[in-house]
Protein backbone atom coordinates (compact mmCIF):
# COMPACT_ATOMS: atom_id res chain seq x y z
CA UNK A 1 0.00 0.00 0.00
CA UNK A 2 1.42 3.66 -0.62
CA UNK A 3 1.60 5.87 2.14
CA UNK A 4 -0.84 8.20 2.63
CA UNK A 5 -0.53 11.83 3.95
CA UNK A 6 -2.63 10.94 6.97
CA UNK A 7 -2.76 7.56 9.13
CA UNK A 8 -5.85 6.22 9.26
CA UNK A 9 -8.05 6.50 12.27
CA UNK A 10 -9.67 4.21 14.20
CA UNK A 11 -13.62 3.91 13.87
CA UNK A 12 -16.45 2.45 15.58
CA UNK A 13 -18.29 0.34 12.99
CA UNK A 14 -21.61 -0.25 15.24
CA UNK A 15 -21.88 -0.82 18.22
CA UNK A 16 -19.11 -2.97 20.14
CA UNK A 17 -17.32 -3.09 16.78
CA UNK A 18 -14.09 -1.27 16.12
CA UNK A 19 -11.88 -0.87 13.63
CA UNK A 20 -7.97 -0.36 14.62
CA UNK A 21 -5.93 0.68 11.83
CA UNK A 22 -2.08 -0.75 11.90
CA UNK A 23 -2.62 -1.85 15.22
CA UNK A 24 0.46 -4.42 14.86
CA UNK A 25 3.86 -2.91 13.22
CA UNK A 26 6.38 -4.62 11.37
CA UNK A 27 8.27 -6.85 13.53
CA UNK A 28 4.96 -7.91 15.04
CA UNK A 29 3.42 -9.25 11.96
CA UNK A 30 6.52 -10.63 11.10
CA UNK A 31 6.28 -12.80 14.12
CA UNK A 32 3.10 -13.80 14.09
CA UNK A 33 3.30 -14.52 10.04
CA UNK A 34 5.80 -16.67 11.56
CA UNK A 35 3.47 -18.63 13.74
CA UNK A 36 1.09 -19.29 11.66
CA UNK A 37 3.68 -20.68 8.75
CA UNK A 38 4.54 -23.30 11.84
CA UNK A 39 0.78 -23.81 12.32
CA UNK A 40 0.05 -24.22 9.48
CA UNK A 41 2.12 -27.04 8.75
CA UNK A 42 0.71 -30.95 9.23
CA UNK A 43 -0.37 -32.60 11.22
CA UNK A 44 -3.65 -30.74 12.08
CA UNK A 45 -2.06 -27.66 9.47
CA UNK A 46 -3.94 -26.01 7.00
CA UNK A 47 -7.17 -27.77 5.65
CA UNK A 48 -10.09 -27.34 2.99
CA UNK A 49 -12.81 -26.98 5.24
CA UNK A 50 -16.47 -28.60 3.12
CA UNK A 51 -19.54 -27.59 4.06
CA UNK A 52 -22.30 -30.29 4.88
CA UNK A 53 -24.05 -28.51 1.73
CA UNK A 54 -21.52 -30.30 -0.47
CA UNK A 55 -19.37 -27.03 -0.99
CA UNK A 56 -16.04 -26.01 0.22
CA UNK A 57 -14.89 -23.04 1.60
CA UNK A 58 -12.05 -21.18 -0.26
CA UNK A 59 -10.59 -19.76 2.58
CA UNK A 60 -8.15 -22.37 4.28
CA UNK A 61 -8.32 -23.04 7.64
CA UNK A 62 -6.19 -24.04 11.11
CA UNK A 63 -7.55 -23.98 14.05
CA UNK A 64 -5.59 -23.88 17.29
CA UNK A 65 -7.18 -24.85 21.29
CA UNK A 66 -10.62 -26.58 19.79
CA UNK A 67 -11.12 -27.30 16.30
CA UNK A 68 -14.11 -25.97 14.13
CA UNK A 69 -15.84 -27.68 11.43
CA UNK A 70 -19.05 -26.39 9.88
CA UNK A 71 -20.70 -25.74 12.67
CA UNK A 72 -19.31 -27.22 16.07
CA UNK A 73 -16.16 -27.65 18.20
CA UNK A 74 -13.94 -30.35 18.75
CA UNK A 75 -10.78 -31.38 20.20
CA UNK A 76 -9.29 -33.47 16.60
CA UNK A 77 -9.57 -32.42 13.42
CA UNK A 78 -12.59 -34.46 12.92
CA UNK A 79 -12.85 -33.70 9.03
CA UNK A 80 -9.11 -33.52 8.24
CA UNK A 81 -6.29 -35.67 9.13
CA UNK A 82 -7.85 -36.84 12.66
CA UNK A 83 -5.53 -35.29 14.66
CA UNK A 84 -5.22 -33.55 18.04
CA UNK A 85 -5.48 -29.70 17.45
CA UNK A 86 -2.56 -27.48 18.22
CA UNK A 87 -2.67 -26.00 21.59
CA UNK A 88 -3.45 -22.61 22.11
CA UNK A 89 -0.53 -20.41 23.14
CA UNK A 90 -0.51 -18.38 26.37
CA UNK A 91 0.91 -15.29 24.39
CA UNK A 92 -1.76 -15.33 21.77
CA UNK A 93 -4.02 -15.34 24.60
CA UNK A 94 -2.51 -11.87 25.94
CA UNK A 95 -2.23 -10.37 22.36
CA UNK A 96 -6.21 -10.69 22.51
CA UNK A 97 -6.57 -9.67 26.03
CA UNK A 98 -4.86 -6.18 24.85
CA UNK A 99 -6.49 -6.43 21.65
CA UNK A 100 -9.86 -6.11 23.45
CA UNK A 101 -8.73 -3.41 26.07
CA UNK A 102 -7.13 -1.17 22.99
CA UNK A 103 -10.43 -1.52 21.01
CA UNK A 104 -13.21 -1.50 23.85
CA UNK A 105 -11.33 -0.03 27.17
CA UNK A 106 -10.08 -1.97 29.73
CA UNK A 107 -13.82 -2.22 31.35
CA UNK A 108 -14.55 -4.73 27.97
CA UNK A 109 -11.73 -7.20 29.28
CA UNK A 110 -12.24 -8.60 32.62
CA UNK A 111 -11.71 -12.48 33.13
CA UNK A 112 -11.30 -12.89 29.38
CA UNK A 113 -9.24 -15.82 28.87
CA UNK A 114 -8.98 -16.58 24.72
CA UNK A 115 -8.68 -20.16 23.77
CA UNK A 116 -9.50 -21.03 20.48
CA UNK A 117 -7.81 -19.15 17.13
CA UNK A 118 -9.01 -19.40 13.57
CA UNK A 119 -6.46 -18.93 11.30
CA UNK A 120 -7.65 -18.63 7.35
CA UNK A 121 -5.54 -18.20 4.53
CA UNK A 122 -6.99 -16.44 1.32
CA UNK A 123 -5.17 -16.56 -1.81
CA UNK A 124 -6.15 -13.98 -4.43
CA UNK A 125 -9.96 -15.93 -5.20
CA UNK A 126 -10.50 -16.95 -1.79
CA UNK A 127 -13.45 -15.22 -0.14
CA UNK A 128 -15.57 -15.88 2.79
CA UNK A 129 -19.41 -15.56 2.84
CA UNK A 130 -21.37 -13.66 5.07
CA UNK A 131 -22.20 -15.59 8.72
CA UNK A 132 -22.17 -15.31 12.30
CA UNK A 133 -19.67 -16.53 14.46
CA UNK A 134 -22.23 -19.04 16.68
CA UNK A 135 -20.56 -22.21 17.72
CA UNK A 136 -18.78 -20.63 20.80
CA UNK A 137 -20.88 -20.74 24.43
CA UNK A 138 -19.43 -17.32 25.27
CA UNK A 139 -20.07 -14.12 24.27
CA UNK A 140 -17.15 -12.71 24.56
CA UNK A 141 -15.68 -10.08 21.78
CA UNK A 142 -13.97 -11.77 18.54
CA UNK A 143 -10.67 -10.36 18.24
CA UNK A 144 -9.73 -10.29 14.37
CA UNK A 145 -6.00 -9.78 13.04
CA UNK A 146 -5.40 -9.09 9.67
CA UNK A 147 -1.84 -10.24 7.86
CA UNK A 148 -0.90 -9.65 3.94
CA UNK A 149 -3.21 -8.61 1.12
CA UNK A 150 -5.89 -6.20 1.80
CA UNK A 151 -9.51 -7.22 1.62
CA UNK A 152 -13.18 -5.84 2.14
CA UNK A 153 -14.39 -6.57 5.27
CA UNK A 154 -18.18 -6.93 5.44
CA UNK A 155 -19.51 -6.09 8.72
CA UNK A 156 -23.48 -5.96 8.71
CA UNK A 157 -26.07 -7.05 11.19
CA UNK A 158 -27.30 -9.85 13.58
CA UNK A 159 -30.51 -9.93 11.90
CA UNK A 160 -29.66 -11.24 8.19
CA UNK A 161 -26.59 -11.58 5.45
CA UNK A 162 -28.07 -8.56 3.57
CA UNK A 163 -28.04 -4.62 4.75
CA UNK A 164 -27.29 -2.91 5.96
CA UNK A 165 -23.74 -3.47 6.63
CA UNK A 166 -20.55 -1.48 6.62
CA UNK A 167 -17.58 -2.35 3.96
CA UNK A 168 -14.11 -1.57 6.16
CA UNK A 169 -10.89 -2.67 4.04
CA UNK A 170 -8.62 -4.15 6.46
CA UNK A 171 -4.77 -4.24 5.57
CA UNK A 172 -2.12 -5.91 7.49
CA UNK A 173 -1.70 -5.48 10.76
CA UNK A 174 -5.25 -3.97 11.07
CA UNK A 175 -7.53 -5.06 14.18
CA UNK A 176 -11.18 -5.68 14.63
CA UNK A 177 -12.90 -6.38 17.24
CA UNK A 178 -16.72 -7.40 17.67
CA UNK A 179 -18.53 -8.11 20.71
CA UNK A 180 -21.56 -6.97 22.84
CA UNK A 181 -24.27 -5.99 21.08
CA UNK A 182 -22.85 -6.93 17.20
CA UNK A 183 -21.44 -10.74 18.75
CA UNK A 184 -23.03 -12.31 16.33
CA UNK A 185 -23.30 -9.58 13.20
CA UNK A 186 -22.67 -11.20 10.04
CA UNK A 187 -19.32 -10.64 8.34
CA UNK A 188 -17.75 -11.56 5.29
CA UNK A 189 -14.82 -11.04 3.13
CA UNK A 190 -16.58 -10.43 -0.49
CA UNK A 191 -12.85 -9.78 -2.03
CA UNK A 192 -8.96 -9.45 -1.65
CA UNK A 193 -6.55 -7.26 -3.37
CA UNK A 194 -3.94 -9.40 -5.15
CA UNK A 195 -0.02 -7.97 -4.23
CA UNK A 196 -1.16 -5.43 -1.64
CA UNK A 197 0.28 -6.00 1.34
CA UNK A 198 3.64 -5.21 2.36
CA UNK A 199 6.50 -6.00 0.65
CA UNK A 200 8.73 -7.05 3.66
CA UNK A 201 6.89 -9.19 5.24
CA UNK A 202 7.44 -11.54 2.32
CA UNK A 203 3.62 -13.16 2.55
CA UNK A 204 1.54 -13.66 -0.53
CA UNK A 205 -2.05 -13.69 -0.30
CA UNK A 206 -3.90 -13.22 3.33
CA UNK A 207 -3.78 -14.26 6.37
CA UNK A 208 -6.47 -13.19 9.25
CA UNK A 209 -6.26 -14.97 12.76
CA UNK A 210 -9.25 -14.34 14.96
CA UNK A 211 -9.59 -14.87 18.95
CA UNK A 212 -12.84 -16.27 20.38
CA UNK A 213 -13.29 -17.42 24.10
CA UNK A 214 -15.11 -21.36 23.71
CA UNK A 215 -17.03 -20.76 27.35
CA UNK A 216 -16.76 -24.78 26.71
CA UNK A 217 -14.88 -24.84 30.54
CA UNK A 218 -12.00 -27.21 29.66
CA UNK A 219 -8.82 -26.83 27.69
CA UNK A 220 -8.57 -29.42 25.55
CA UNK A 221 -4.94 -30.64 26.48
CA UNK A 222 -7.06 -31.40 29.82
CA UNK A 223 -8.59 -34.96 30.00
CA UNK A 224 -10.96 -36.02 27.52
CA UNK A 225 -14.65 -34.89 28.03
O1 LIG B 1 -10.94 -13.08 7.23
C1 LIG B 1 -11.61 -12.33 7.91
O2 LIG B 1 -11.32 -11.15 8.07
C2 LIG B 1 -12.88 -12.85 8.57
C3 LIG B 1 -12.73 -14.25 9.09
C4 LIG B 1 -14.02 -14.74 9.67
O3 LIG B 1 -15.05 -14.17 9.45
C5 LIG B 1 -14.04 -15.93 10.52
O4 LIG B 1 -12.99 -16.56 10.75
O5 LIG B 1 -15.15 -16.28 10.99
Amino acid sequence: MEDELFPRARARIAPGAVHVPDWLDTDRQRALLAACRDWARPPAGLRTVRTPEGGTMTARQVCLGWHWYPYAYARTVVDGDGGPVKPFPAWLGELGRRAVTDALGPEAVGGLSYDIALINFYDADARMGMHRDADEKSAAPVVSLSLGDACVFRFGNTESRTRPYTDVELRSGDLFVFGGESRLAYHGVPRVYPGTGPAELGLTGRLNITLRVSGFGRAPTEAPL
